[in-house]
Formats: structure tokens, C-alpha cells, sequence
């Protein structure tokens, strides 16, 4: 399992000491990989308790199909301010990502391939929408990005970005340059460096 690489950063809004995203990034079954970025509605404490009730029902159950782990987090978050959240699989022996997205949780893939994840409307909590499961093959090398809404999406057409660097420093480098001031801001890197 060392093929994979992995970097995270997760910091609170400007003023804030919580952070009310959440992050989850678990190896399993030997070849796999759960990687998932989630988003607390508002901010500080009552966003930080749903964005870690959703993190706690992936890292207890990482095996479980991505849209079991979606409608058990929308279930746990009825009393909750709800959130928004991306769950990659990584699947390192079929070289395939399976991936859904509910609400405003970014995906960037760095890949010769074509492998454009979309997340579709909806919150956790309050309004799933139809789960739309997408599954894509990739290359070795191939670098995933998720991030919270924290962080500007222009960073996809930053040119001047090191996609090879090491997944921490790439995650930190798009913090630094591509993070809200005004908002929590989370990105997760994952590689397979196969
Ligand atoms: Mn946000």
C-alpha cells in the first residue's frame, strides 16, 4: 500500500479556532482508498459536529458502498445544520476511482485522461438528490484533488502549479494561494504513485 500518497490541510476561517470542514483519508481491504472532503453548513462548533458526524460514519465504514455511506451521513445529520461532501474511492488494483459528490465539493483530477467528476445539488440532512455514482479508470501518477468551497477553483487553471510535487505540497501551495480568508478551507491530495 505504500503506492499511495497522500497530503491534507484543513484550517478554519479567519477569527475562527474551528474549523467547520472535515476531512477523511483511509487505506482499506489492502488495495483500496477512501478519501472525502466535507463541509458543516455555517461555521465554528454546530458546523464542525455535522462535518464530523458524516467523517465518523466513513472512517468507521470505508468499505461500504459510496451511496450506503452517503444516505447513513444524511441520516445522522437530521439534527445537525447539514453539510455538503465528495467521497473518492480509490480501487488500486482495477486502477479505477468511483466518486460522489452532494453540494459544493470540488474534484480536480491531474490525468492524461478525461476524468471529470460533478457533484450533483443537495445537502446532508435536509435533500439528497438522486445519487449519481460516477466510476473512471486512470494512469498511474494520476493526482486527485478535493476541496471545500473555502478554496477558489481557478487553482484548476493555475499553469504555474507543480502538479507533481508531493501531495502536501501541493495541498499547502493551493491553500496558500487559492484559500478564502472568509471561509473554512480544505483541500486533500491523494496519488497513485502505482
Ligand atoms: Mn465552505
Amino acid at each position: 500500500m505504500s503506492r499511495v500518497v497522500w497530503g491534507a490541510v484543513c484550517r478554519p476561517k479567519q477569527g475562527q479556532t474551528v474549523s467547520g470542514d472535515a476531512y477523511v483519508v483511509q487505506e482499506f481491504g489492502g488495495t483500496c482508498l477512501l478519501a472525502s472532503v466535507i463541509d458543516g453548513l455555517g461555521g465554528g462548533h454546530e458546523a464542525a459536529r455535522a462535518s464530523e458526524s458524516a467523517a465518523a460514519i466513513l472512517r468507521e465504514s470505508p468499505d461500504y458502498p459510496l451511496p450506503e455511506l452517503i444516505r447513513r451521513s444524511h441520516q445522522a445529520l437530521h439534527n445537525t445544520r447539514g453539510a455538503v461532501i465528495g467521497i473518492l474511492r480509490l480501487d488500486m488494483a482495477a486502477q479505477a476511482i468511483d466518486y460522489i459528490g452532494i453540494g459544493n465539493i470540488g474534484i480536480q483530477v491531474y490525468s492524461n485522461q478525461s476524468i471529470k467528476p460533478i457533484s450533483k445539488n443537495g445537502i446532508l440532512g435536509y435533500r439528497l438528490p438522486t445519487l449519481l455514482q460516477l466510476r473512471y479508470t486512470y494512469n498511474s501518477g494520476d493526482t486527485f484533488v478535493l476541496y471545500s468551497d473555502g478554496i477558489s477553483g481557478r487553482f484548476s487553471i493555475d499553469n504555474t502549479l507543480d502538479k507533481t510535487a508531493a501531495p502536501q505540497s501541493l495541498a499547502d501551495t493551493i491553500l496558500r494561494h487559492y484559500g478564502k480568508s472568509n471561509d473554512d478551507a480544505t483541500v486533500v491530495v491523494v496519488r497513485d504513485t502505482g
